[in-house]
């Protein structure tokens, strides 16, 4: 057991009676299309079931009932235990999964409108099977709520590097695509399609800066590879889309250009769309990060963000390929918060249908704790995708368990119009990315309980209203096993993660407390303008009177609440406002001292999972045992040199000692 399969862990059901059931229900033939048996579904069946069901199991066996695949036309079965209108309302890639009788046998049935509808069904299949879940009486109806969802990876092609990558190098061997397509790529394909994520990118964001060489894809000698990769994921329903630099038609072509209102330029990125699409027919399309940390972008030229974006839509439209455009665009000078928005507010009506906005879940970048960002909710004449990371690049890396489930089903569930009204942020968008946590290392993320964030993403996208308690524990049970201690022990330390991460690093919404370079350790002295602490106070001032002017960028009630101190959301204080080390909170304790307690608390709670975790010992196995042990050990001693950081430098800003005297 070392973690190589992820969740798509297929093992002998242990309870007989179960397995039995199963047997009756889908232990016969898979009636279905020949296209099908050709495909990927088919073979996951024909890899998952003979190991749940066991020796028991025999493919076509007279007394199992059988697995029916397909749509209402494929098989009379299927006509009459799925209705029309019940099949018609999934949509393009949901599925009708159920179980019935047919011919006086049980029968299961997977029915779907499109090849990747009942890729999905198989995976929910399978996944009841690997839960131990009934059979009887299974119906479920299930599409999805975003249209676009993605895996970004920022793998930079060239150096085999990961930009915010941790526990391991790139799962892309570029100088041996196409010729020698690694299996590993195959079972990459399949998790992403065990998410039910249909698309993914390949490279960095960043592909020039600092020598990267990301902008390479573009070029004659890349196509081939990246044809190879979409032939990987095509089978499984995900579509390829790559970073492209701004200015390729000069890096990659050969013009001393690329303002988009020129011609050539236009024509440049025509000819190039072309060009991929004659080898790659199913080409996504392009993510681009322009003016933005050094990669270079339409603002040179003095052309808009949208006339940037617009002209690569332009180019990728006659094939059906979309533009996503990043908004994570600030000047260093000032405040970030309020760019964004300032930015590409303006900008709302003015990009073309196939282009996206991609906007980072809130306004500085991945912290711990944000509000979320005020683009949601404010560009109603835009496409908006939302990305989150699920590379914990500021929550603890591969060093530290930090299960961010419920931050992004607080982000998606937001209530942009107050807690009355339906409105959720999801509501706003229709595609969603996650920053992959991926690597070459044998169980994918380094940390094996960062795969919970691998699979969380995932189940949010395709249902943003999915509970994260219910995502941790499926989770662990399709890692680990059913073993009620099992499930309890590590389904707490997830739900606890998160917010003992935030204690001992970044409470009340303080901010970026840790180092520049790496963004793992604490370094409060180099992070003045973050905390703003002086001999008084700390937090920053982002008030619309008084502030940067980020609460006011809000629509009500939010922008009142964030706004007036009385009102603020305490989790959030220190992010809207600067007050008084002395200022007290409803509890009637000093935010300071507040302050210090959760710093000591946060390290309580780390050291408590080493704890929690000895009760695992012999109830799993040896190796994930030791290697889950291991890393919370160091989770242990480094949220203290945390808290003793954090703390310490607080004390001497404000003259007051930690009451609490934390240990
Ligand atoms: C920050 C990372 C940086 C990324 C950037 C981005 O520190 O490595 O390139 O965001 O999202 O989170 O473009």
């Amino acid at each position: 057991e070392d973690g190589y399969e992820f969740w798509l862990r297929y093992r002998l059901e242990a309870d007989t009676a179960r397995r039995n059931e199963y047997i009756q229900y889908c232990g016969g033939e898979v009636v279905a299309p020949e296209s099908f048996k050709a495909g990927a579904a088919y073979l996951e069946l024909k890899r998952a079931l003979p190991a749940i069901l066991g020796k028991a199991f025999q493919a076509n066996n007279a007394k199992a009932g059988s697995i029916y695949v397909g749509g209402r036309n494929a098989h009379p079965a299927i006509a009459s235990l799925v209705g029309a209108g019940e099949l018609a309302g999934v949509g393009e890639e949901g599925f009708v999964l159920r179980t019935g009788a047919w011919e006086g046998r049980p029968a299961t049935i997977i029915a779907a409108n499109s090849t990747r509808g009942i890729l999905y069904g198989t995976f929910a299949l399978l996944r009841t099977l690997q839960l131990g879940g009934s059979l009887q009486g299974l119906h479920v109806v299930d599409a999805p709520k975003m249209r676009h969802r993605f895996a970004n990876h920022w793998d930079n092609p060239v150096r085999g590097s990961i930009e915010r990558g941790y526990g391991g190098k790139s799962i892309f061997d570029w100088n041996a695509l196409p010729k020698k397509v690694d299996s590993r790529l195959n079972d990459w394909a399949r998790m992403l399609a065990s998410m039910r994520l249909n698309a993914v990118v390949v490279n960095n964001v960043n592909t020039a800066k600092n020598g990267l060489e990301g902008w390479r894809l573009l070029t004659p000698e890349f196509l081939p590879k990246l044809a190879a990769l979409a032939g990987v994921l095509r089978p499984y329903g995900v579509k390829l889309y790559i970073s492209v630099n701004f200015f390729s038609p000069s890096i990659v072509g050969s013009l001393d250009t690329a303002d988009p209102a020129d011609a050539r330029v236009r024509a440049w990125w025509k000819n190039k769309a072309a060009e991929i699409y004659k080898v790659i027919p199913d080409f996504g399309g392009f993510l681009v990060k322009a003016d933005s940390e050094g990669e270079p972008g339409p603002l040179k030229y003095k052309r808009t963000h949208a006339e940037g974006a617009n002209m690569l839509a332009e180019a990728l439209a006659p094939h059906g390929g979309y533009v996503y455009w990043r908004a994570f665009v600030y000047n260093a000078k000032g405040d970030r918060t309020p760019q964004a928005y300032n930015q590409f507010k303006p900008l709302d009506g003015k990009f073309a249908k196939n282009v996206f906005l991609q906007v980072k879940n809130g306004p500085v970048d991945f912290q711990v704790r944000e509000p979320i960002s005020t683009l949601f909710g404010a560009m109603p004449r835009t496409d908006l995708a939302v990305e989150f990371q699920i590379t914990q690049e500021y929550t603890g890396q591969d060093r530290h368990v930090c299960f961010l489930g419920q931050m992004w089903s607080d982000v998606l569930r937001f209530p942009l119009k107050g807690e009355k009204n339906d409105a959720r942020m999801w509501n706003t968008t229709d595609a969603i990315a996650g920053v992959m946590n991926i690597n070459d290392s044998r169980n994918w993320t380094g940390h094996l309980l960062a795969q919970a964030n691998t699979y969380a993403f995932g189940r949010l996208a395709w249902n943003p209203e999915t509970s994260p308690d219910e995502i941790a524990s499926d989770w662990v049970r399709l890692t680990f096993g059913r073993d009620p201690v099992v499930v309890k022990t590590i389904v707490s330390i997830l739900r606890d993660s998160w917010p003992a991460y935030e204690n001992y690093t970044s409470p009340f919404g303080i901010g970026m407390l840790c180092d520049r370079g790496k963004h793992i350790d604490p370094a409060p002295a180099s992070r003045g303008s973050v905390h703003r602490a002086d001999a008084k106070g700390f937090g920053t001032n982002r008030t619309a009177a008084k502030g940067s002017g980020y609460a006011g960028q809000f629509s009500e009630p939010w922008r009142s609440r964030y706004e007036k101190l009385g009102t603020c959301p305490e989790e959030l204080l220190l992010f809207f406002h600067h007050v008084p080390y002395t200022h007290k909170l409803k509890n009637g304790t000093t935010v300071i001292q507040a302050f210090y307690d959760r710093h000591n608390e946060g390290v309580a709670t780390a050291r408590d999972f080493t704890e929690r975790w000895k009760a695992l010992n012999k109830l799993i196995d040896k190796e994930r045992y030791e290697h889950v042990r291991k890393k919370l050990s160091e989770q242990a001693g480094h949220a203290e040199k945390w808290r003793q950081s954090i703390n310490d430098y607080f004390e001497k800003r404000s003259g007051i000692p930690d009451a609490g005297g934390g240990s």
